[in-house]
């Protein structure tokens, strides 16, 4: 019997694109539940030719239920996603609640998937997509040469913020074309024609939330307490995709050649890295995509041991959606 799987948050750019790799992956399913806020409850959304109305989320939408993909906010998560354990559903929580809970597993399917098995308490915590994209460069090399330390730039999508992050950009762009009044509603500053180096809230070390993520949830994917982070994040005005700009310095020699060699094989990473040709990773390329593109690789010029290099991955997809699926799929 096949399982009867959930999507809470259905209707959000999100929850979208779960429902498009279910579908594109063939996702093994005998039922597809679709659940958000009261007010998109009663839309309608396609799944395998067949329209399937979104249902209000409640405590109780989830009898029957196998895997429950959340994708509505850590509140909604922090909310319902109990409940769905207690019905007996596996949650895969795409929000930042449960992240850090040492009961909870925090699982890329690439680098921990064994962790994902028997969740002690029925939820599996989807990491956060920069951090994603960062260790899907940064594992195979981790194998190879044992990473000590990163530091990143990262050059955020606005679909990070959501649909709605998607329309602010959009509209300012209209309305700077229109020679209009350009309105910011979700960033400090117009995204527009521009960067904006705040991603989530500030915390009490001068990083946000979002730069804490990339040390914390990098420690506890790759079991390695000791990694030193340090980040900054970047909004930027990009639809899709995240970039990330890293050195990474290991325990071990390193160079570009190595570390090429490292990614041979390796599912979901792929090498783009020819600067003669001009060949190199860009957010329009991987929009939609399910691979990271990782080029640039090259020696550092101020550390030893260290390797600078450039990725980039969509962040709806791997970096949130994909990432999610592919877990579901381990279960
Ligand atoms: C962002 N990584 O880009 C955060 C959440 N998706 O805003």
């Amino acid at each position: 019997n096949l399982p009867h799987v959930a999507i809470v948050g259905a209707t959000g750019a999100v929850g979208v694109e779960m429902l498009l790799c279910l579908e594109q992956r063939n996702f093994p399913l005998g039922k597809l539940t679709l659940l958000a806020s009261a007010r998109s409850a009663g839309k309608r959304m396609t799944f395998r030719g067949e329209e399937i109305e979104v249902k209000e989320l409640t405590h109780d939408s989830f009898a029957g239920i196998d895997i429950a993909l959340f994708s509505a906010g850590g509140s909604i998560s922090q909310e319902f996603a109990p409940s769905a354990a207690a019905a007996g559903a596996i949650v895969i929580d795409n929000s930042s609640a449960f992240r850090m809970d040492p009961d909870v597993p925090l699982v890329v399917p690439e680098i921990n998937p064994a962790t994902a098995k028997n969740p002690a308490r029925g939820i599996i915590a989807n990491p956060n997509c920069t951090t994603i994209i960062s260790l899907m460069a940064l594992a195979p090399l981790h194998e190879a040469f044992g990473l000590e330390s990163i530091i990143a730039s990262s050059y955020q999508a606005v679909s990070g913020s959501g649909a709605q992050g998607i329309i602010e950009l959009e509209q300012q762009v209209a309305a700077i074309v229109a020679g209009e009044e350009v309105v910011s509603k979700i960033y400090p500053r117009q995204i527009a024609f521009n960067v904006i180096p705040q991603v989530d809230v500030f915390t009490e070390n001068g990083y946000t939330k979002e730069e804490m993520k990339m040390q914390n949830e990098g420690r506890k994917i790759l079991g390695f307490p000791e990694l030193k982070v340090s980040c900054t994040c970047v909004r930027v005005p990009v639809y899709r995709s995240h970039s990330v700009s890293i050195t990474a310095k290991f325990s071990r020699p390193i160079d570009a050649d190595a570390a090429r060699a490292a990614y041979a094989g390796k599912p979901g990473i792929q090498v783009v890295d020819d600067p003669s040709t001009k060949l190199f990773p860009v957010p329009l390329d991987t929009t939609g995509k399910d691979d990271c593109l990782v080029g640039r690789i090259r020696k550092n010029l101020v550390l030893d041991n260290a390797l600078d290099l450039w990725v980039v991955g969509d962040q709806v997809r791997k970096g949130a959606a994909l990432n999610a699926v592919q877990i579901a799929e381990i279960l």
